[in-house]
């Protein structure tokens, strides 16, 4: 039966905002979790996933969790560390304990951010590249993968870890041409990450149709993903704002963009 009441981790951030506004539509109860309050939602959980027994408390009769919770960039490795990787850890511990049957994870494009992007013919990445992380971040998505396969094959539980590009309303650089998720699209690809049969562990990559894409989609098409959203509206401003993409500059060079850089280049 498709799951109803779904975990929501990391509910009070960006992506978990406009998550907990697009599923309902597709008939899901949420329970709401993150370490800080969740506006307007006095019902949402307030726990660190440093907090096992929270943690084994908010997973309990639920159907599946989509795990956004955790450092969303770079960080120092103590920092990750706790919250992205034991923590993520504590989160399937718990699945287990409470024989929940699915996570949908929130991996990254930085778990293989330093896999140089396709130009001209190349072919798109496909999900099978070897992962390069291009951060301690990407290196705890990694990590979450690996931990998703391990959980898999040892204890039966599903993931389908999503590398996301980049999802916000609109993109704001030209690299997120290329990488972009529209909200819309976010909700389409986990809706379908919670339906699809016989999931085990997949890795997809999480973006829309965009014209500019660099991956392979072709796993996330095969769980029922069918985006129906393209970044290329946005090409024109953004180009004639930053301009194209220059091939010497290594912040535009790899999947990962400006994340491939020592120190990271903020903004971007
Ligand atoms: P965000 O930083 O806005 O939200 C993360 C949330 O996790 C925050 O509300 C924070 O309070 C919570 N959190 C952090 N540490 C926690 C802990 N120890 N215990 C409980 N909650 C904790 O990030 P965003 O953009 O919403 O991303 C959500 C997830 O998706 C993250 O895992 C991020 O790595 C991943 N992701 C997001 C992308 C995007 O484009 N938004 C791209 C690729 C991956
Ligand atoms: C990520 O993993 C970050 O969480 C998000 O904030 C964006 O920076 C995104 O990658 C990106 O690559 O644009």
């Amino acid at each position: 039966t498709a799951p109803r009441t779904v975990l929501l981790t990391g509910a009070a951030g960006g992506l978990g905002t406009l998550m907990r506004e697009l599923l309902p539509e597709y008939g899901y109860t949420l329970r709401l979790l993150d370490v800080r309050p969740v506006e307007g939602e006095p019902d949402a959980i307030t726990a660190d996933l440093a907090d096992r027994d929270a943690l084994r408390e908010a997973v309990r009769g639920v159907d599946a969790i989509i795990h956004l919770a955790g450092i969303s960039l770079e960080a120092p490795f103590e920092k990750i560390l706790k919250a992205n990787i034991e923590g993520t850890y504590n989160l399937y511990e718990a699945a287990r304990e409470e024989g929940v049957q699915r996570i949908v994870f929130a991996s990254s494009n930085h778990a293989v951010g330093f896999t140089p992007r396709p130009q001209g013919d190349d072919p798109l990445i496909p999900v099978d590249t070897p992962r390069r992380p291009d951060t301690f971040y990407g290196l705890s998505k990694s990590f979450g993968e690996d931990l998703a396969q391990f959980y898999w094959d040892k204890h039966d539980l599903e993931t389908v870890s999503v590398r996301i590009g980049s999802c916000f309303r609109e993109p704001s650089s030209v690299r997120m041409l290329s990488v972009w998720m529209s909200p819309e699209d976010g909700a389409r690809l986990f809706h379908a990450a919670l339906t699809a049969q016989g999931v085990e562990h997949t890795v997809v990559y999480g973006s829309s149709a965009n014209t500019r894409l660099w991956w392979d989609l072709t796993t996330a098409r095969a769980l029922g993903y069918e985006p129906q959203d393209d970044s290329e509206s946005f090409a024109e401003k953004l180009i004639a704002e930053q301009g194209e993409l220059d091939p010497e500059n290594v912040a535009h060079a790899y999947l990962g963009g400006p994340f491939v850089s020592e120190p990271p280049i903020w903004p971007y």
